[in-house]
């Protein structure tokens, strides 16, 4: 069964852009993986450990055969290849691949949460989120996601960097 995932790429270590430019490729040419649409990138102010470099933040639509743990691991193996390091918790990466989003599910195990559990809470990802689905629904608060980026009040530390007018993974790469 093909099922549809959300995903929100961060990086600010090293080349940011260059990170998350080979972290899509890497998806796209993953058995069983489609990227359907990616934002535009985003410069966000650092949340959590807030003295670290700013962050070029994206989200990602993905078509995928894989489960939930599946596509986990190949998030984390990503991250791996492209050398992160788990040093501080909320600190400095050279990626982050987070699932938000797996078609409407409510997810909770050992290793897994989803809906992600801050998603809601931040800018950097919702913005990026809401440009490539603008009418999403939190599965968990039944809440749109648009009304909920309403609410908040971090949008100003997040800045457009690199408009993507196709939302196609090709005019980013
Ligand atoms: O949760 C992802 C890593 N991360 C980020 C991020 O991607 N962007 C911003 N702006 N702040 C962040 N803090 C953490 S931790």
């Amino acid at each position: 069964m093909t099922s549809i995932a959300y995903l929100s790429l961060g990086s600010n270590q090293g080349e940011p852009f260059l990170n998350l430019k080979e972290a899509l490729s890497q998806l796209q040419t993953s058995k069983g993986i489609q990227v359907s649409r990616v934002s535009s990138i985003y410069e966000t102010d650092p949340v959590g450990v807030t003295e670290q470099n700013a962050f070029l933040n994206l989200a990602a639509e993905i078509e995928t055969d894989k489960n939930p743990e599946e596509l986990l691991n190949l998030c984390q193996l990503i991250e791996e290849n492209l050398g992160r390091k788990r040093l501080v918790r909320w600190g400095p990466r050279t990626i982050d691949l987070d699932i938000l989003l797996f078609n409407a599910d409510m997810i909770q195990s050992d290793r897994l949460t989803i809906p992600h559990p801050r998603m809601h809470e931040r800018s950097f990802v919702l913005i990026p989120l809401l440009e490539i689905s603008p009418n999403l629904v939190h599965p968990g608060l039944k809440k749109s996601l648009k009304q909920q980026q309403q609410t908040l009040s971090d949008h100003a530390g997040v800045r457009l960097w690199k408009k993507n007018h196709s939302l196609l993974l090709e005019e980013l790469l």
